[in-house]
């Protein structure tokens, strides 16, 4: 009998303490719907240039008898520095404010204080910055701290959302064509390299192209190149479309532009001349004829790196200077440009 009676008695204490216990829940999962953030939460426009001012909202959303807000909001003070803070009226009312602006070391202190508590159920600004764009970059516009109060000073559970801006820099540079030959005989492949920065901020995807003189060797593709990172691509020229000149045929590599580039001049690179020679002009005279002979004789049966070596000697390109080149020089004696 006992028992029961003791059971009895906590249940009925059971009865009165759980809808307490839940009206708690719900009003504490009803205070943690409260949020303080940046709108918008993302800056990332590539139009956005240095000089240029942009604005966000520090915003409040469901919260319920706030009289007071107070937070900190750190930036990078190399991307940004603050123009302006402008406190906003939500519901007629203007706070009294204290504010610490450190445009140096790049956080925004403010406390807000609202003669009348405010309850809030739906996305409100309650203060307007605008920030200087100083640099290329990225921050975090980051509550790294905050703290909301009832009208009893009671902290009010919420939550932060951070913004952030990236100040875009987009820039495709041509650094470097480095060509296997200076000068060479018409219908070799020639291998040449050529070397492109993603000078910017974002990853980028573009093509190169590579001329002799005026005329399009071939286009490739560089697909999503890092930020400050470099590709080199190798083009193979065959020169067999190509005449043989006295004149070296120029070089040229370009890279396509991407939006909003900030140079488009490092584009184009003029690097390196090659000159093609009628097969068997040794000496690179425009004709074929004893001389050549003589100079292929000088490299006789020199291989690559000898002292007596003579890469335009090597007419077959095999690395070895022999019968099958003096040859290739009489297959052609006589030849003129
Ligand atoms: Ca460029
Ligand atoms: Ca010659
Ligand atoms: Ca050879």
């Amino acid at each position: 009998m006992r028992k029961i009676k003791t059971i009895l008695v906590l249940l009925a204490i059971l009865c009165v303490a759980l809808p307490f216990a839940a009206a708690t829940l719900l009003t504490q999962t009803g205070a943690s719907d409260a949020t303080l953030y940046v709108d918008p939460p993302s800056i990332e426009d590539p139009a956005i240039l240095l000089g240029d001012n942009i604005v966000i909202h520090i915003m409040i959303d469901s919260v319920s008898d706030m009289k007071t807000c107070e937070f900190n909001l750190t930036f990078s003070p190399s991307v940004l520095s603050v123009l302006r803070i402008t406190k906003l009226a939500v519901q007629g009312q203007y706070p009294d404010s204290k504010l610490d602006l450190d445009s140096d070391n790049g956080y925004i202190w403010i406390s807000l204080v609202y003669k009348t508590a405010l309850t809030i159920t739906t996305d409100t600004a309650i203060l307007e910055i605008e920030f200087y764009v100083k640099d290329y970059g990225a921050t975090d516009l980051h509550f790294q701290s905050s703290e909301l109060l009832d009208t009893g000073g009671a902290p009010i559970p919420h939550e932060t959302r951070d913004g952030f801006v990236r100040i875009i820099l987009r820039n495709i540079v041509v650094k470097q064509i480095s060509p296997t030959y200076s000068e060479t005989y018409v219908g070799r492949i020639i291998p040449i390299n050529v070397t492109t920065l993603n000078d910017g901020n974002i990853p980028e995807t573009f093509t190169v192209s590579l001329f002799y003189d005026s005329t399009l060797i071939d286009t490739m593709d560089a697909v999503d190149l890092p930020p400050t990172e470099n590709i080199t691509v190798t083009f193979n020229w065959d020169t067999a479309s190509a005449p043989p000149l006295m004149t070296p045929y120029t070089i040229k590599a370009e890279a396509s532009t991407v939006p909003y580039e900030v140079n488009t001049t490092d584009n184009t690179l003029v690097d390196g001349t090659i000159k093609l020679k009628i097969v068997g002009d040794v000496d690179g005279d425009g004709a074929v004829d004893i001389n050549d002979l003589i100079a292929w004789d000088d490299a006789y049966e020199s291989h690559a790196g000898d002292p007596s070596w003579n890469a335009q000697a090597d007419i077959n390109n095999d690395s070895v200077v022999d019968k099958a080149d003096a040859t290739l020089i009489l297959d052609h004696y006589k030849e003129t440009l």
